[in-house]
């Protein structure tokens, strides 16, 4: 049975799993969360009642957390990129640059966009002041860390690679990565030009 992705088309965590399967060019069938009183959003409430995404069937398995989905991926259906390093030294590298850009660059940015969505009267600006204080700061460290990096965790393509693309898409959007930070915008431009 093939594998199953539900995921949202502008959804960031979606597009991270959406990156793993098509380095790899893994076989997978949408089922696309889009759309007003959608069915598969009905189904993914039935499995995960959390009703994040992306969530991956494989059978009678389901996958939760973005993370874990690239993860499963590389140890049950691997291809030529391998998104995790063998060596579990330098897996735990890519594991911290992926938890850097799940919690201190995709955390805050959701943070702003979801904010704009709440009626007027129930706004936090102070939560939001926050977070745009959090991009600057994982903006200032990602730009020192890049100095010299082809990509997050080194000169491999990694499961970190794969949230950082979605992520800092949509957070230059979201809150503007300063020119003064070249090594990000030059990492960006790298991830947004990988095919
Ligand atoms: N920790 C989850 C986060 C997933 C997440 O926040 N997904 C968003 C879309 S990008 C979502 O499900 N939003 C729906 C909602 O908040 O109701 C992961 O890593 O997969």
């Amino acid at each position: 049975m093939a594998l199953q992705l539900y995921a949202h088309p502008f959804s960031s965590y979606s597009q991270k799993a959406l990156v793993a399967l098509y380095e790899n060019d893994t076989p997978f069938v949408l089922r696309s969360l889009d759309g007003p009183d959608n069915p598969a959003m009905q189904e993914l409430a039935a499995m995960w009642p959390i009703r994040r995404f992306p969530v991956l069937v494989d059978g009678e398995r389901k996958v939760f957390e973005a993370s874990c989905i690239v993860e499963y991926l590389d140890l049950h259906h691997p291809g030529p990129v391998r998104l995790l390093p063998e060596n579990p030294r330098e897996a735990l590298d890519v594991r911290m640059m992926d938890r850097f850009f799940d919690n201190y660059v995709s955390t805050p940015q959701q943070k702003v966009v979801l904010d704009r969505l709440r009626p007027e009267g129930q706004r936090d600006d102070y939560g939001v002041a926050e977070a745009r204080r959090m991009l600057d700061t994982a903006y200032a460290w990602l730009d020192a860390v890049m100095a010299d990096r082809e990509w997050a965790a080194g000169d491999r393509f990694s499961l970190a690679d794969c949230g950082a693309a979605p992520f800092l898409f949509y957070a230059d959007w979201t809150h503007p990565i300063a020119e003064t930070f070249a090594n990000v915008r030059a990492y960006r431009a790298r991830l947004l030009a990988r095919p």
